[in-house]
């Protein structure tokens, strides 16, 4: 098994899925086409840790491991996933190619590249042709962050406790940016 098939070392033995204690299996699976893209993505995992939501993040790529990425989410559902966040740069293909695999909601994190700024990424994940959607989020860690946001929002609908949560989330945010100053 290669590096990029293996779990990466987010939080062990926290809400993370495979791996956590307990053996959780994950609500959200976060996908990325590179652990180049590990340091954006840690805001997505951190989000997740903070509303307590189990979750698996996993290197997985359209065009270098194509088989792995469509049995991984093609087998999602079974495994009680109830949303995919993916994540690549440049030809930014994952998050069509998960969405071509599965019927759960896929959101899709453009990576800022170092050609063209994420531009490349950003087009490549939203133009998708009609009939598989991705819900694409914005260019690198503000979208990471909003896609695990959007993750827990989608997880919330049932979830009366999670919808709570991120009326305490506005809420924190809310006083914070209050409480600024300007020297
Ligand atoms: C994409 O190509 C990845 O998602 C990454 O953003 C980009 C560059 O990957 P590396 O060459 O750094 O592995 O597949």
């Amino acid at each position: 098994m290669t590096e990029q098939n293996q779990p990466l070392p987010y939080g062990r033995g926290s809400e993370s899925g495979r791996g956590a204690e307990g053996g959780t299996s994950p609500l959200v699976i976060v996908l990325m086409g590179s652990k180049s893209d590990w340091e954006v993505m840690r805001q997505a995992d951190e989000t997740l840790k903070e509303f307590g939501i189990p979750h698996e993040c996993r290197v997985l790529s359209a065009h270098r491991t194509p088989a792995e990425t469509a049995e991984y989410v093609a087998g999602a559902e079974a495994r009680g996933v109830e949303v995919v966040i993916a994540a690549a740069g440049g030809a930014a293909h994952l998050a069509g190619v998960c969405a071509a695999h599965t019927v759960l909601p896929v959101l899709g994190v453009p990576m800022e590249s170092a050609s063209l700024k994420g531009l490349d990424s950003l087009l490549s994940t939203v133009q998708m042709p009609a009939g598989i959607p991705v819900g694409t989020l914005a260019i690198g860690p503000a979208g990471a962050r909003n896609a695990a946001l959007l993750a827990v929002a989608i997880l919330g609908t049932g979830r009366p406790d999670l919808r709570e949560k991120l009326w305490q989330f506005r809420e924190r945010q809310k006083q914070k940016i209050l409480k600024e100053t300007l020297a």
